[in-house]
């Protein structure tokens, strides 16, 4: 484990090879059922460049006039989340050091030139847990600075099977994905990156 900043820790290589593959199978599992979806920016209803699903009792979406929430269903199926895999819940389990399980799971799919704008993770009704996120596939590049939208910012690169926890002085500390680094990984059939977000979105 690596404390990168204050708040910020890293677990390199938290899941071994074994672990990555039989969680990449369960993420496929889910996306069955859950198809991933386009997000798009509130307001000017611009697509963004990943695309996304959720599995948890909530999970966050975004669309043109209802912006950025959480729901209980997915946006076109209408149907219920499917359930947060066990790896996943152990995993929040022994590095959140929180009493609650997480309640959303967003699950973001990078293609080899998707990226993410630096953004807050502020959708949530609960800023004291962590967000513990996994990376599975190509290597990208985590940028992250403070609280403040401009200022100094940090960047290191994540790879496949990397944990990393947000919490406490860095639980609103903007943050991005740069770029991924295609070929970088042979989890995936083909290039792209893989990205699971844990978040506890209520109070206990
Ligand atoms: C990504 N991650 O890694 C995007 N948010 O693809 C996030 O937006 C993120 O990694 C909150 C906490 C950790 C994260
Ligand atoms: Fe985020």
């Amino acid at each position: 484990m690596v404390s990168l900043l204050d708040g910020v820790r890293l677990v390199p290589k938290f899941f071994d090879d074994n672990e990555q593959a039989a969680l990449l199978a369960t993420i496929r599992a889910i996306v069955k059922k859950a198809p991933l979806f386009v997000p798009r920016m509130p307001k000017t209803g611009k697509p963004m460049s990943v695309r996304m699903s959720n599995c948890g009792r909530l999970g966050w979406v975004t669309d043109k006039e209802g912006g950025y929430r959480y729901q209980k269903t997915h946006p076109t199926t209408g149907k219920p989340w499917p359930k947060i895999p066990e790896k996943l819940l152990t995993a929040w389990q022994q590095l959140a050091d929180y009493s609650a399980p997480p309640e959303a799971c967003l699950i973001n799919y990078y293609s080899a030139d998707a990226k993410m704008g630096m953004h807050q993770d502020r959708d949530e009704n609960n800023f004291d847990a962590p967000i513990v996120s996994v990376s599975l596939g190509d290597d990208c590049l985590f940028r992250i600075g403070s609280d403040k939208k401009s200022g100094p910012t940090n960047s290191f690169r994540l790879e496949s099977g990397d944990v990393i926890l947000l919490e406490g002085p860095a639980r609103m500390a903007f943050h991005g994905v740069d770029r991924i680094y295609p070929g970088t990984s042979t989890l995936l059939k083909s290039d792209g990156r893989i990205n699971l977000t844990l978040r506890r979105v209520n109070m206990p």
